[in-house]
């Protein structure tokens, strides 16, 4: 009989591992946690209670704001704020991220959230997987008002990061640069057991996923290894199947687990990608890595970027490490041909 680890049963071990660890981290994570439970079930019952569809406003991204949508960023701010751990929130749903100053325990949070609480959001109302991302730095500046650089930190500075996919089961996939671990929630005991340790993503794959319709919009490299995808030979396996949900987090997720490349290149609507650096791409490539595979935007690791502006944006190229090699490839060799 399989032995049932909780998340929060995983953590506390891990904290153990660390003898000055004063419960913070720990505490964070269970915030988070708790969060994703009450997402998970509204979004499993949002055909039946009155929560799909529109909520009639646009969020900052000038997108059309789902309920959910709404729903998950109250939760998730609403349990980060109480929690006591954070210092700074940051989500896509606002222009500015938000300093906490006091916390219930009078001391100044240490940690810095930045997140996605509904990513994939405009998927709902069709069932489709749907997730939330999250990355998180300690700040760097003594107390007091956060500083430049506080802000300014890479990708290479998280000292966490996960998502949470609801999907047909809902999972919580996270790193603190020790490896990667997968939990699926178990509704019958409300909680989030191990179901994957040290996921680790195949350093090869078969699948690509890309939004072909903007194939025109597409730098030539990428036109050309999309090219290379679907041309048919038997030793590479090819032609790759290609995969779009249009959700990131599931198209990531499969990708993690079977092996395959996720690209969200630049285009002409978004000539700097369309994904977010903060919230999306660092928290991902933070991932892709610790699991053996690879992030970039075709040219310099997703995490080596510097950040300039909370929802500034990156083309994206994620997943098994010789399927991101061989897009980067194209593009270092097209860039030495022009
Ligand atoms: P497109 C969803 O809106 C999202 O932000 C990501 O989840 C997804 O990967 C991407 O946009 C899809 O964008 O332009 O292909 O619809």
């Amino acid at each position: 009989m399989m032995s049932i680890q909780t998340l929060e049963q995983f953590v506390m071990e891990q904290q153990a591992l660390f003898p000055t660890a004063k419960g913070e981290f720990t505490r964070l994570l269970q915030a988070i946690s708790l969060a994703a439970k009450i997402v998970h079930r509204e979004v499993n019952k949002a055909g039946l209670a009155d929560i799909l569809g529109k909520q009639g406003n646009c969020n900052v991204q000038g997108e059309e704001q789902q309920k959910l949508d709404v729903f998950a960023d109250h939760h998730f701010m609403d349990v980060l704020k109480r929690g006591g751990e954070c210092c700074y929130l940051a989500s896509e749903e606002h222009e500015d991220g938000i300093e906490l100053t006091k916390t219930k325990r009078y001391h100044i949070g240490k940690y810095m959230v930045y997140f996605d609480p509904l990513d994939g959001s405009s998927n709902i109302d069709s069932n489709v997987s749907v997730g939330t991302i999250f990355s998180i730095y300690k700040r760097k500046s003594a107390e007091g008002p956060l500083q430049a650089e506080d802000f300014n930190q890479t990708g290479r500075e998280q000292v966490a990061a996960g998502y949470v996919i609801y999907g047909s089961s809902t999972m919580l996939v996270y790193t603190t640069g020790r490896g990667v671990h997968g939990f699926t929630l178990d509704p019958s005991i409300g909680e989030f057991c191990l179901s994957h340790p040290s996921l680790t993503i195949p350093k090869n794959g078969r699948v690509y996923s890309v939004n072909e319709s903007n194939y025109n919009q597409f730098p030539t490299a990428i036109k050309q290894y999309l090219q290379y995808c679907k041309e048919i030979d038997a030793e590479t396996k090819r032609p790759y199947s290609s995969r779009y949900i249009g959700s990131l987090v599931a198209d990531f997720h499969r990708n993690m687990i079977q092996g395959g490349v996720f690209l969200y290149p630049e285009t002409v609507q978004y000539p700097d990608g369309k994904l977010r650096l903060m919230y999306e791409c660092n928290p991902l490539a933070f991932i892709a890595e610790q699991a053996g595979g690879k992030a970039s935007t075709g040219v310099i690791p997703i995490m080596d970027i510097e950040p300039t502006y909370l929802h500034q944006r990156t083309a994206l190229i994620i997943g098994s490490e010789m399927m991101v090699d061989m897009v980067e490839r194209y593009i270092h060799e097209h860039i030495h041909v022009e």
